[in-house]
């Protein structure tokens, strides 16, 4: 073996080791709401190296990258077994996602991939990307992979190499190593993206949010958190949809905004986490929000705390895409913890923890947006006033623990 060879594959491994079995560290202070930490789950560089070079020092005397990762973002989450798994949408330099699943003891840190990335089934009709996976433990007993299967527009323009058509691909597993391929879920809009199963049924049918939009990158007229039913997710047809929380005027929200991941089941009803995007001279900007629905009634919005719960902060601001948020799983533990797994500019994959309660305490006392400026300066002197009065009694502070 020569030289470059032991050296490159030597250094390569011991900086790809420190960096899985690196532990993450809780970002101090945090808002009260959820913690950030300091370092992302995974990147493009927790891809195993055997995904990356050719091992055989006479193919590949100077132990080259062969192919490329790009991006590791955009997880699906679940916990089985007593451990925390993400299906972390994978990018390679060609630009196409597929799907590869990570695990960890603690959720929080030393997140491995497996051996090999998801070997997805395709349709007759081949996906050209696909990505996003929510994963849901239906209460049928399957666990539900839907993700956005993404694919030339037959109908583009001569010369339109852009031009794509997004909708929801289905698939189930019992162990997330073997997925049954499903048809496509069929809606009456052109274009889906973001399409989550409720993970229980609804009067005896499947539940589904949905993302109607009229074109790839523009919700359009059909932009809103949509919901409909099914009878089978064999056959997925959801015949009508109806809107569930809209995109709106100067919110944050304002341009699209998508279900997250499946939304959670507490005693004071469904937690949602979405995002929202709107539009700025600097492009797109995605954050994160939070809503309630009602526990016997998913489709019916209780709560909804105004602002974005969780914004791109710092180095999360750059990336492929910057200045993007979003977020398609989280895991509620039976502790109560919840542990968020969202993305920062399509590029890496963070945890930020938080428990059910915190949660739900914000959405329940969070003011909900007053749309106006006037209303927003009503709701601080609300709460300075309220404060002024708190303050006299309050005993001065207990030091923080060490
Ligand atoms: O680039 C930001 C996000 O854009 C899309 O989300 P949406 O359909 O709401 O616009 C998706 O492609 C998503 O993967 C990506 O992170």
């Amino acid at each position: 073996m020569n030289n470059t060879f032991n050296q490159r594959l030597g250094i390569l491994e011991k900086a790809h080791q420190e960096l899985i079995s690196r532990p993450n560290q809780k970002m101090p202070l945090g808002n009260g709401i959820f913690d950030r930490y300091a370092f992302p789950v995974l990147t493009a560089q927790h891809a195993p190296l055997t995904w990356r070079y050719d091992f055989n020092p006479e193919t590949n005397p100077y132990f080259m990258e062969r192919l490329g990762v790009n991006a590791a973002f955009n997880a699906g989450a679940i916990k089985l077994n007593n451990k925390y798994y993400l299906v972390a949408r994978v990018e390679g330099y060609d630009r196409k996602s597929f799907f590869a699943v990570a695990e960890s003891d603690n959720g929080l840190d030393n997140f491995q991939f497996w051996d090999r990335p998801v070997v997805m089934p395709e349709t007759e009709e081949p996906d050209t990307n696909i990505y996003d996976m929510r994963v849901v433990q239906h209460e049928d007993g399957w666990i539900y992979g839907l993700f956005c299967t993404e694919r030339k527009d037959p109908n583009a323009k001569p010369g339109d190499e852009s031009g794509a058509v997004a909708q929801c691909g289905i698939a189930r597993t019992k162990d997330l190593k073997t997925w049954e391929r499903l048809p496509d879920l069929k809606t009456p809009s052109p274009q889906q993206r973001n399409v989550v199963l409720h993970p229980e049924f609804v009067n005896g049918k499947y539940a589904l949010y949905t993302r109607p939009q009229d074109s790839f990158i523009e919700a359009g007229t059909g932009g809103g958190i949509g919901y409909g039913f099914c009878d089978t997710m064999e056959q997925a047809v959801v015949e009508k949809e109806l809107i569930l929380h809209s995109k709106k005027y100067h919110t944050v929200y304002e341009a699209k905004n998508g279900q997250g991941p499946a939304p959670l089941k507490t005693d004071k009803g469904w937690l949602h986490l979405a995002h929202g995007v709107r539009n700025t001279a600097a492009g797109l900007r995605y954050v994160l929000y939070l809503f309630m629905t009602d526990l016997e009634n998913p489709f019916k919005i209780t709560h909804t705390p105004g602002g974005y719960f969780i914004a791109p902060e710092g180095e999360e601001r750059i990336g492929d895409v910057s200045n993007v948020a979003f977020a398609n799983g989280w895991i509620l533990d039976d502790n109560g913890s919840v542990f968020i797994y969202y993305a920062s500019s399509d590029t890496r994959t963070h945890v930020a923890t938080s428990t059910v309660d915190r949660l739900v305490d914000y959405a329940l006392h969070t003011p909900e947006d007053g749309f106006r400026s006037a209303a927003s300066v009503q709701q601080i002197n609300r709460l300075i006033d309220q404060n002024h009065l708190h303050l006299k009694s309050i005993k001065k502070p207990l030091p923080l623990p060490q």
